[in-house]
């Protein structure tokens, strides 16, 4: 077979790696796709079983660190923290990219504050002391979601069937 398409591929590396392995399956298969330059270990454009066997091999390996051959349950949530601390990292640089306006490359309490209080104040603000009261916060909230909902219900309107009855 010449062209295996990258769901196959993920599925066929996740099946390999066994439900043991989840958090480092889903790790390469989630977001970038499947890491075909990774697999393709001989670089010859094509994944073979036997590749994919030397993938699921090595991360096995990297996952199990005191070389036992079993992965404990220290090692898997050793390997599962190690995941979890990169992507975190990962979204507080996209943070610091996005909201860093003056590039000294941190986020200072301006920085991260999303848009003007006054603003926001003067949105949700109905009785117009300066303040915003429970009620109002509430009020504010509720038509929120009620404008979340007609945008939902427009939106189930236009995907459903079209020209059938409706009502
Ligand atoms: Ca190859
Ligand atoms: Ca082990
Ligand atoms: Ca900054
Ligand atoms: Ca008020």
């Amino acid at each position: 077979m010449k062209t295996t398409s990258k769901m196959t591929l993920a599925l066929m590396t996740a099946l390999m790696l066994g439900t043991a392995l989840p958090s480092i399956a889903q790790e390469r298969g989630a977001r970038a796709g499947f890491d075909f330059e990774a697999a393709d270990t001989n670089g010859d454009g094509f994944v073979t079983a036997e590749e994919l066997t030397a993938l699921s091999n090595a991360r096995f390996a990297d996952a199990d660190t005191n070389g036992d051959g079993e992965l404990s349950v220290e090692e898997l949530t050793a390997r599962a923290t190690e995941a979890a601390a990169e992507r975190a990292q990962q979204r507080a640089e996209r943070a610091i990219e996005r909201g860093d306006t003056d590039g000294d490359g941190t986020l200072s309490v301006d920085e991260i504050r999303r848009g003007d209080p006054n603003r926001l104040i003067e949105r949700v603000d109905a009785d117009g002391d300066g303040a915003i009261s429970t009620a109002e916060a509430e009020a504010h909230q509720a038509a929120r979601e009620d404008r979340r909902e007609e945008r939902q219900e427009r939106r189930e309107e236009r995907g459903g069937e079209r020209g059938g009855n409706r009502g």
